[in-house]
């Protein structure tokens, strides 16, 4: 190729990058080859109307997509910014006013249909602050690796949920005292399209199912749930793998036995019962299901790679959440962990509610940190600052929160 030819494509490249971010791109025959521009990323975004363009997409088909830790700063996720975590295809035509649930099941009294108009008028209609985060999150920092989408930091997030008690609509029902557990069956399709399959049908122990937080919800923050989050009705239990919140729910069965449906078995959603060394291949009579999710944190603000003058104080913050009562104590490093110092925690509004953390943190000269978060929960549980134990599938690692900051 020439050089007058090499030029041309050059300018013609800036031009066209230039139309794509609606703008002079001034600096553009700078570009190094392959980096794409910022401002390009977020223009494009995604093809989810529902959704912030600044989500990340690991996945469309099921779509899969994860908030980046400096976007989940608010106290309550915004629903354009709650993570999607898809594992067959949202229902389509999604009829409101004739979407109806039925309570059915070995242990249940008898079965009994509901419309979403009769949740709302005959139940007390509550709200609580609740944190999902998906069994899977962090899962990209095992090793050996393991399969499935590879969540970073973001599959969490914590919104205003409002619906009714599940406990409320399962007296009403009748409960056997044979009750052991509670299955969900959603109105999504497998990703066959064989309507005979379920995509995830997978429950709690009786005992979560009747505690006062969870819940029916057809509201979250106010506002109808979005589709990809499972509108027009979905289940909402804090503290446990969000997989047991079913999202277009259809059905809810009270079964006699633990649940067995799609998802509940293998290593689905399942840990070795014992800790394994990595890579150990775990029959399946060893794994157990995941229950109550472990403490942890994240740092939502500054974002990564942050820079900061010597003289100034950092203002870090972020979320801590725990399955246990609340979130008692959340400490920062700037030195990989050999001391700890205390940050200002906000009260919890209710039980599964994140709670903000916030510090001002100096640095003792000029250079390289990393600033590290580790909460710690009413019972004493803490979080590891590496990785905890391995899994076949990479489920709750919840090793403390790293950002890098710069000191000039
Ligand atoms: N019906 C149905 N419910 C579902 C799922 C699904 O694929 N179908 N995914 C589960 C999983 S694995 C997670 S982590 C949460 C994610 O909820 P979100 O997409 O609202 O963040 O929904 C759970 N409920
Ligand atoms: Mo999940």
């Amino acid at each position: 190729m020439t050089n007058k030819r090499r030029k041309f494509l050059k300018q013609s490249l800036v031009a066209s990058l230039s139309m794509s971010v609606g703008a002079n791109v001034v600096f553009g025959k700078y570009l190094p080859k392959g980096i794409d521009l910022l401002g390009l990323k977020s223009q494009l975004g995604n093809q989810y109307p529902e959704k912030s363009k600044l989500m990340s997409v690991l996945n469309d088909r099921p779509v899969n997509m994860e908030t980046p830790a400096h976007l989940l700063n608010d106290a309550l996720t915004p629903n354009d910014l709650f993570f999607v975590r898809n594992n067959g295809l949202p229902p389509v035509d999604i009829n409101v006013e004739n979407w109806k649930i039925t309570i059915s099941g070995e242990s249940a009294a008898k079965t009994k249909s509901y419309t979403l108009q009769e949740l709302k008028s005959n139940f007390e209609n509550v709200s609580y602050n609740i944190t999902l985060e998906c069994g899977g999150n962090g899962r990209s920092e095992f090793n050996p690796p393991a399969k499935g989408n590879q969540w970073t930091t973001g599959a969490v997030g914590c919104a205003k949920w409002t619906g009714v008690r599940l406990k409320d609509v399962l007296e009403d029902v009748g409960i056997k005292s044979n009750a052991v557990y509670l299955g969900y069956y959603g109105a999504d399709i497998h990703l066959s399209g064989d309507p005979d399959k379920d995509p995830i049908s997978r429950g709690v122990p009786i005992r979560k199912a009747m505690e006062n937080e969870s819940l029916i919800a057809w509201s979250m923050n106010d506002q109808n749930i979005p589709v990809l989050n499972g509108h027009p009705l979905r289940l909402i239990f804090g503290g446990f793998p969000a997989s047991c919140s079913g999202k277009w729910l259809k059905k809810i069965v009270i079964r006699n036995k633990v649940h067995d449906g799609q998802k509940m078995t293998g290593s689905s959603y399942r840990i070795p019962c014992n800790p394994v060394a990595a890579g150990t291949k775990v029959s399946d009579e060893d794994m157990c299901i995941i229950e109550e999710m472990p403490v942890k944190s994240l740092i939502t603000s500054p974002r990564t790679g942050a820079t900061i003058k010597l003289n100034q104080q950092l203002p870090l913050a972020g979320h801590a959440w725990t399955s246990s009562t609340k979130i008692s104590k959340v400490e920062y490093s700037i030195d990989f962990g050999k001391t700890w110092s205390e940050c200002t925690v906000s009260e919890s509004s209710n039980r599964f509610a994140w709670q903000n953390f916030s510090a001002k943190v100096a640095f003792p000269q000029v250079g390289y940190y990393e600033v590290w978060a580790k909460a710690t929960d009413s019972d004493g549980n803490t979080q590891p600052m590496l990785l905890p134990g391995w899994n076949p599938k990479g489920y709750l690692n919840n090793a403390c929160h790293r950002i890098a900051v710069k000191v000039v």
